[in-house]
């Protein structure tokens, strides 16, 4: 079929358009550059005269899918109250406001014009649990990134000085459970942490294995890159949530550069003006929870300036921000040490998860209150981590959702990063450490249309490697648009009232080429696919790394041929060829 959506004012910064008014049209899902008359007879039309149209939304990170996501929702009845949705006859029911259930988050995300997601954590172990969910996550497009930063196999063969070795099975872990991208999750500290304990220093060895953080980091950082994968090393620093910890994400982020990138894909992009292929050797996720200054929550500050800096005077970092709007969150993460702080700090009801030999998990409700000193400087300093790197092509909006609150919340985080007087409502409501630990009352930023379609849209994209079809509108670009009933003409940043409520509910979600919700309501249900990572190695290096894979198979309590994924699980599976030098 066809659309066309016209006379909107566009957005589309991989193409340097600047709110132009232009029609956008599309066949057969993808963006052509016109229809014929003819064809334009049979098509949809949206009138988007006076109202913004943007690239669909793209998330580089947020926990929708596997174990400690189900957990979150398991252990939360009382989360299932807040919200529930009622069957129609086209969508399912519902329940669950900080971790919906896969069928409602589907829903939520496609109403506020998002049609991309990428889940930030799969267990190998558990990634058929994670497909599952993928799969009937509806509407959107999906794949995610494999934790790999405590395995058994990447610790020993990183500390026996065995590159290539490490590469050839992470290739192989890669296409086994058919994710998309290398995550590392406190690297080297879950493993103690199945201990008991935690690493504190980036040259801290950790038991058994002897290997370091910062051993992990660089192995993965060179192996990312040897392999020419998609998406930049994304990294969940050490220490995270504690005070003081700015320093130790300071120092990971020094430890990749200089790492050259190397994406290798074998993809048609679509038509851009921006170079589209990712740039970035390292991706540090939800920076607001790592940077803390100080030594108890008492007399800690705001370190995002410093990190902000130092990002801004280097080319090889992307962040995401991970912001805390106020309210209710399910903190989850692959970080089971981080989790048990929460809990001796609240008390409250937590789970804490080893996966044998490969990492582990934790998951516990926390509210961020505006009344606490603490959470106050927590808003503040993830607006700093948009607001204080100077190039947005640096960084990328989230809530680290869950984890800082839910998606559903970025409506308010937009609002809040275009606005400095929705800023300024905010800090009046909450703790005065908002405004006397950070830097955030001091800055007077605010950020355009075109900067929140790269902050939504083109950067994830770019830094994911989704670029040839996502978070752009070029030629050959995923017919994945949004409207919002915006007029950039009469933007005015005071009215935030007007913004809040544009970004809540899309006036259109365009999802392929279809027209997937009007106003917030969902109005049908196209196919979705999941991508992943297909990275090529020499069939013998494989022989070998597999043989010895095998051979400490059996301390596994699965067999060897129940680990794979297959491409069952998935919902249009779509896998990327890479490349390996
Ligand atoms: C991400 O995985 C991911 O997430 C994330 O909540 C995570 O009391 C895992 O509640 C956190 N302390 C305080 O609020 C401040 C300290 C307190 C004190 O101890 O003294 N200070 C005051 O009360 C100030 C009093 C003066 C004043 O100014 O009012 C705690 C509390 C907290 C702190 C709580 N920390 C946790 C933060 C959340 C989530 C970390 C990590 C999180 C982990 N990825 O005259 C006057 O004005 C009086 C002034 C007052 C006075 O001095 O008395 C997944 O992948
Ligand atoms: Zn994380
Ligand atoms: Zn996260």
């Amino acid at each position: 079929g066809t659309i066309a959506i016209k006379n909107g004012y566009v957005f589309d910064p991989l193409n340097e358009i600047n709110g132009e008014i232009m029609n956008i049209f599309i066949r057969d899902g993808k963006v052509v550059k016109e229809l014929s008359a003819a064809e334009i007879k049979e098509s949809k039309i949206i009138d988007a005269s006076g109202m913004t149209v943007m690239p669909g939304g793209v998330d580089s990170h947020s926990h929708v899918a596997g174990p400690k996501v189900n957990t979150g929702r398991m252990m939360r009845p009382e989360d299932h109250y807040k919200e529930n949705l009622k069957k129609t006859s086209l969508t399912h029911s519902g329940s669950g406001y900080t971790v919906p259930s896969v069928y409602k988050q589907g829903y939520d995300y496609a109403a506020m014009g998002y049609t991309t997601v990428f889940e930030p954590a799969i267990p190998p172990l558990e990634a058929r649990h994670a497909h599952e969910e993928m799969h009937a996550t509806p509407l959107l497009d999906m794949g995610g990134y494999l934790v790999l930063g405590n395995n058994f196999f990447l610790m020993r063969y990183l500390r026996d000085g065995e590159l290539e070795r490490a590469a050839t099975y992470v290739a192989w872990m890669m296409k086994t459970h058919k994710t998309y991208g290398i995550k590392c999750v406190n690297p080297a500290g879950v493993e103690n942490w199945a201990w008991g304990k935690n690493v504190s220093d980036l040259d801290e060895a950790n038991i058994h294995f002897e290997i370091t953080p910062r051993e992990v980091i660089k192995g993965l950082a060179e192996i990312n890159e040897r392999l020419g994968m998609p998406v930049p090393l994304h990294l969940h620093a050490n220490n995270l949530g504690h005070p003081g910890c700015y320093t130790i994400t300071k120092d990971s982020l020094k430890i990749p550069d200089g790492v050259k990138t190397r994406q290798n894909m074998d993809v048609e992009w679509a038509e851009t003006k921006i170079d589209p292929s990712r740039d970035r050797s390292i991706y540090l996720a939800h920076l607001m929870f790592n940077g803390f200054t100080g030594t108890t929550w008492a007399d800690c500050e705001s370190g995002v300036k410093d990190i902000a800096d130092y990002i801004n005077n280097r080319d090889h970092v992307v962040i995401d921000s991970g912001c805390t709007p106020f309210g209710e969150a399910t903190v989850m993460t692959g970080d089971g040490p981080a989790i048990h702080d929460l809990y001796t700090l609240t008390g409250n009801k937590w789970s804490n998860t080893d996966i044998e030999m490969e990492c582990g998990s934790g998951v516990i409700p926390f509210t961020y209150l505006k009344s606490n000193p603490v959470h106050s400087l927590q808003w503040a300093m993830g607006l700093e981590c948009l607001l204080l790197i100077n190039d947005p092509w640096k960084t990328i909006m989230t809530t680290d959702s869950p984890n800082g609150g839910p998606f559903t919340k970025y409506p308010e985080v937009m609002t809040w990063i275009m606005s400095e007087a929705f800023r300024k409502q905010t800090f009046g409501e909450c703790h005065k450490w908002a405004n006397d630990r950070s830097a955030l009352g001091g800055v007077n930023r605010e950020l355009s249309l075109y900067d929140l379609a790269i902050l939504t849209r083109a950067n994830p994209a770019k830094t994911i490697g989704m670029a040839h079809r996502k978070g752009s509108l070029g030629v050959g670009a995923d017919g994945d648009v949004t409207v919002y009933n915006l007029n950039p003409q009469q933007l005015d940043a005071n009215n935030y009232e007007a913004l809040l409520q544009a970004f809540r509910k899309a006036e259109y979600t365009v999802k392929g080429g279809e027209i997937v919700a009007v106003k917030g309501e969902i109005v049908s249900l196209p196919e979705k696919r999941t991508y992943y990572s297909e990275v090529h190695v020499e069939n013998e290096r494989e022989k070998e790394m597999l043989a010895d894979v095998k051979e400490w198979f059996r301390y596994y309590t699965l067999g060897f041929a129940n680990y794979p994924t297959p491409e069952k699980y998935l919902a249009n599976p779509t896998p990327i060829q890479v490349n390996c030098e």
